[in-house]
């Protein structure tokens, strides 16, 4: 029987956080009053190429309310953003603020309207007269068979690698002629919109200059510390001039990583002006100029042996970029190839990873951010090599994993795996989703004329490298203050972090205050990303809380007067990787094509946790963002590079009725990488539901067709694979 979703109950601990940010008690940047704050218009691109001939600013500079009105030459000066060089970097773009002689994408912003409010710079955008000469736009190259691949084979040049790297390790030749069988996979991932439900947001006050800032800036960011010393660069101002405060964050996903041209726009507008300025993207500009996800096209051949093991794997990774890179740009290429082959022992292998230009908007991190993309192509890999083999498809794996003796392992790319326990994840699988009983239930039910599928998946997750900080400081009245670099974004920091303090001194969490997304009252940090937060900054507040501790124990004194400090930067000495086991059932509507997934079994092992609930809370919350980018999400541009899916009326985000129940167990294997053995769990549900869905759905369609579906497996793309199965039927 398959179990309910989890439910919150009664006896289930009550954050505060998650109080006050579900009751509209939350602070977001757009509920920061700014006294007399001007306001930025954009006016954005509405072709993807060309160049322009003039841009008339005459009219909208003279309109009621309008401050100023900067077009690309005003900003020429901007210095750029730097690219996080994870991969050799090829040909990096310039990073425009406004467009300077050419447009590259739809929705790139071309003129800044500062007005005193937003309908004043509505209504001068309206005045902007843009001349362009049209030309033909580069577009991503996507494989046969998805919407827009005729589109983009269509425009004449082929989009050129900003970014790429290669990796090859045995011998690829000699595997390759002693495999018993050869398998093959192309997989095709949607490019997704991230969607937050905060949409991208900057306020800049103006300050005083005798005040020690210039410029305290709300920003919408994963990243306060970061962003700040970027944007101080960029801007040639001293960064302690800057103060950067993340508030709440509603919902970030890897979009709210980088800094934005309409952000250091509005900074710098403000030093120019001498006034405060904000702007808040709409959910549309959002859809055509925040960085979108995913998008990749992979392929892989692997090489087994009769008895299944994987002998060689070769695999190439090409992922889309839009017209500039965030500084995330080359994380997605990098962790898709990296990343293989996987959880598998495998002698010899090549991979290959390339990243490309594109005129559209950027591309950059979202949740998982190349995991997934590693994922589903191993996995889907594996299933077929199951076939070809004739093992179970949990037991092909358990012949190839890596047993946890030989770690911590080092892969073929140059990675080191700190733990895993795979064999015992698949054992623990198949009894929690009673596997044996579920193959057969499948065998009933498609023997009764049902098209349903059984979909296996085995994905590893690096968990951030790097370090991160954290101080602890007593007072002498004896409250207790934590504070980290990094920020939130609803999913309960504050809660984790006063736990791992509160433990150290033995009090309750509530006596615990904790400080996170500020540069003036946090210690420098890197901030939340690549499900780092709990393994890295979680250990630094261990360790700021256990020195705090001993310096309390060891003060003597009667009546303490000082405060004591705690400072700690915490490096992790290599990289926590969380695993996960995912079986997913589909069913399919034989009249409409709609897949539907049922069922989702999880078997993720994530180390030490340190919260239960929350957990199971990020498991899920990924599960409805891995569901969505597997059977519903994605962005679709037109041959002309006309966005077709701007609004939330044309691009399908999972809804409540779209989640499969779920069964969610754990295992912990806590890493020996980091203080607390924790690993993470943020990106856990996007990698492993699609991959796993896609195998579902491919065992599924198997007596109708042995082709590669590109995600998003919507109806449209079912119904016609049924369609042209049943016309091949009824002419044979
Ligand atoms: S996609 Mo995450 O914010 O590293």
């Amino acid at each position: 029987m398959p179990a309910s979703p989890p439910r919150q109950t009664s006896s289930e601990p009550v954050y505060p956080e998650h109080q006050r940010l579900v009751s509209g008690q939350g602070c977001y940047v757009g509920d920061i009053a700014l006294a007399e704050a001007l306001v930025v218009t954009f006016v954005r691109a509405p072709l993807a190429h060309g160049r322009i001939r003039s841009v008339d600013v005459q009219a909208a500079r003279a309109a009621p309310g309008v401050v100023a009105v900067y077009t690309g030459a005003d900003v020429a000066g901007i210095g750029p953003l730097p690219v996080n060089p994870v991969l050799a970097q090829v040909a990096v773009p310039p990073y425009p603020i406004l467009a300077g002689d050419e447009i590259l994408a739809v929705g790139q912003p071309v003129v800044a309207i500062v007005a005193d409010s937003v309908q004043a710079g509505a209504d001068a955008a309206d005045l902007v007269e843009l001349d362009i000469d049209d030309q033909t736009p580069v577009l991503p190259r996507l494989r046969a068979g998805s919407d827009a691949a005729d589109a983009a084979d269509a425009t004449g040049e082929a989009p050129s690698p900003a970014l790429a790297q290669r990796w090859s390790e045995g011998d690829i030749a000699a595997a390759f002629d002693a495999a018993s069988h050869i398998v093959e996979v192309t997989m095709q991932h949607p490019r997704l919109a991230p969607s937050p439900l905060e949409t991208r947001s900057i306020a800049a006050r103006y300050n005083d200059p005798a005040e020690a800032e210039t410029l305290t800036i709300w920003l919408s960011t994963q990243t306060p510390h970061r962003s700040r010393d970027f944007l101080a660069t960029m801007l040639g101002v001293d960064k302690q001039k800057l103060r950067m405060i993340a508030p709440d964050v509603g919902g970030a996903f890897g979009m709210k990583a980088s800094l934005y041209p309409e952000e250091v726009l509005v900074a710098w507008a403000a030093l120019r002006l001498q006034r405060s300025v904000r702007w808040q993207a709409t959910r549309s500009e959002d859809f055509l100029a925040a960085t979108h996800g995913r998008g990749a096209c992979t392929q892989g051949r692997l090489a087994v042996a009769a008895d299944g093991r994987f002998l060689g794997l070769q695999a190439q990774v090409r992922c889309p970029l839009g017209y500039w890179l965030p500084n995330s740009a080359a994380i997605p290429a990098w962790n898709a190839a990296r990343i293989l082959p996987g959880p598998y022992r495998c002698d010899a292998v090549q991979v290959a990873t390339e990243a490309s230009l594109s005129h559209t908007a950027p591309v950059g991190i979202y949740r998982g951010a190349g995991r997934p993309e590693a994922a589903a192509l191993m996995e889907r890999l594996v299933e077929k090599a199951a076939r070809a083999t004739g093992l179970d498809a949990l037991e092909i794996r358990r012949r190839n994993v890596i047993p946890p003796e030989q770690m911590p392992w080092r892969g073929p790319t140059g990675i080191t795996i700190d733990s895993g326990r795979y064999a015992q994840a698949l054992a623990q699988l198949a009894c929690e989703a009673d596997y044996a009983g579920l193959r057969q239930t499948v065998q009933t039910r498609r023997a009764a004329g049902e098209l349903v599928g059984l979909g296996a998946a085995l994905y590893i997750e690096p968990c951030g490298q790097g370090w991160e900080s954290a101080r602890v400081q007593v007072e002498p009245d004896g409250r207790i203050i934590a504070a980290t670099g990094g920020s939130a974004q609803g999913q309960s920091r504050v809660a984790v972090l006063a736990g791992i303090v509160a433990r150290e001194f033995g009090v309750d969490p509530a006596a615990i205050e904790v400080r996170i997304g500020d540069t003036a009252s946090c210690p420098a940090g890197i901030g939340a990303l690549a499900s780092r937060s709990t393994a890295i900054g979680g250990s630094a507040m261990l360790q700021a809380a256990s020195q705090a501790h001993e310096q309390l124990l060891a003060d003597t004194s009667e009546a303490r007067t000082a405060t004591i400090t705690a400072d700690v930067v915490y490096e992790a000495p290599g990289e926590a990787w969380g695993y996960g086991c995912y079986l997913a059932v589909v069913a399919i509507d034989g009249d409409t094509g709609k897949v539907r997934c049922e069922h989702l079994h999880v078997v993720d092992d994530i180390g030490t946790v340190l919260d239960k609930a929350l957990v199971r809370d990020q498991i899920l919350g990924g599960i409805a963002q891995g569901v969505g980018e597997a059977l519903l999400e994605q962005v679709v541009y037109d041959e002309h590079g006309q966005l077709l899916t701007g609004s939330l009326m044309d691009y399908a985000l999972p809804r409540a009725d779209d989640m499969p129940t779920v069964s969610i167990s754990t295992l912990n294997t806590p890493s020996p990488f980091n203080e607390l053995g924790a690993k993470g769990v943020g990106e856990a549900g996007t990698i492993g539901a699609p991959a796993a869905i896609a195998n579902a759905v491919q065992d599924a369609l198997a007596a109708l067709t042995a082709q590669d579906l590109p995600m998003p497996f919507t109806p449209q793309r079912i119904w016609q694979v049924m369609h042209s199965a049943n016309l091949q039927e009824s002419t044979t």
